[in-house]
């Protein structure tokens, strides 16, 4: 049972729908990674694999698809645009652990107090936010330092139920990347230098926080080993400040 397979097929066949995608390259090793956890019985295959694309408006589109069987089942999946759009980071966060399930869903804005960003990116939003909240309750705490990466419009759930991932959860996930090619639409590039360098620095902000605290480095280094693991979170995940250095 892989919950989360629909959600990685739609989500690439509906951008093959309306974005010209072009490959982005994934550092050899780490297109598809396999270890063997546990012993006897309870032994169990841990597969993750990765998918990568990039368009002109999105620097990196791309997932990590975990599958470990029926307890463990991860999709992390981000879009992190050019540094000259001002657009959002796409993130969904899908993970199902023993404990349950737990969703993270967003677009994480760059600049989460400007009223007007706020205006343009989480307002737009805030109808088909309503519309899910209601069949999603609320996840409970999270980070506190997480908080200003989060949108007004966070879906953030722990369902008990895995039918409510089939269903709500997945129709929500569809609702928030429709709206979010809506945006990549419309966007135009900025130009205005001192906009440029905000830009910059709110994405670097913003992967510095999630490679640094990645809460699936421990799950990671367990099944792959360290070397591998922080390769996979700078190298390929966050890979921003690499491609900077390259540049
Ligand atoms: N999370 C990732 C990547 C993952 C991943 C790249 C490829 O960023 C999986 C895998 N997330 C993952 C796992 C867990 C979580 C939890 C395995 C469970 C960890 C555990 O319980 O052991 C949103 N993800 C979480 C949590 C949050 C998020 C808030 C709970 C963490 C906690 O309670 O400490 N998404 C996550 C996040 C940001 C985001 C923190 C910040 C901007 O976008």
């Amino acid at each position: 049972m892989t919950l989360y397979q629909p959600f990685l097929d739609y989500a690439i066949a509906y951008m093959r729908s309306r974005l010209d995608l072009q490959p982005y390259p994934i550092p050899e090793g780490f297109e598809s990674k396999v270890a063997t956890v546990g012993k006897g019985k309870n032994q169990q295959e841990v597969l993750t694999t990765s998918y990568a694309f990039q368009t002109t408006k999105l620097r990196q589109i791309r997932a990590a698809h975990v599958q470990g069987g029926n307890s463990l089942q991860v999709l992390n999946f981000v879009i992190f645009p050019h540094l000259n759009y001002d657009l959002p980071f796409f993130g969904a966060d899908l993970v199902t652990l023993p404990g349950g399930h737990l969703i993270a869903l967003d677009m994480q804005p760059l600049f989460r107090d400007d009223p007007a960003y706020q205006a343009k990116y989480t307002q737009p939003i805030l109808p088909i936010f309503h519309a899910h909240q209601q069949h999603l309750s609320w996840g409970g705490d999270f980070p506190e330092e997480a908080r200003p990466f989060f949108s007004p419009a966070f879906v953030w759930t722990r369902p008990q139920e895995t039918v409510v991932v089939e269903n709500q959860v997945f129709a929500a996930f569809k609702d928030y990347l429709k709206a979010y090619l809506d945006f990549v639409e419309q966007a135009e590039p900025v130009t205005d230098s001192q906009s440029l360098a905000d830009i910059e620095q709110a994405q670097l902000r913003y992967l510095r926080y999630r490679a640094e605290k990645d809460p699936a480095r421990g799950m990671f280094k367990r099944f792959y080993g360290d070397e591998w693991t922080e390769e996979y979170i700078h190298g390929f995940l966050f890979d921003l400040e690499r491609k900077l250095l390259l540049a």
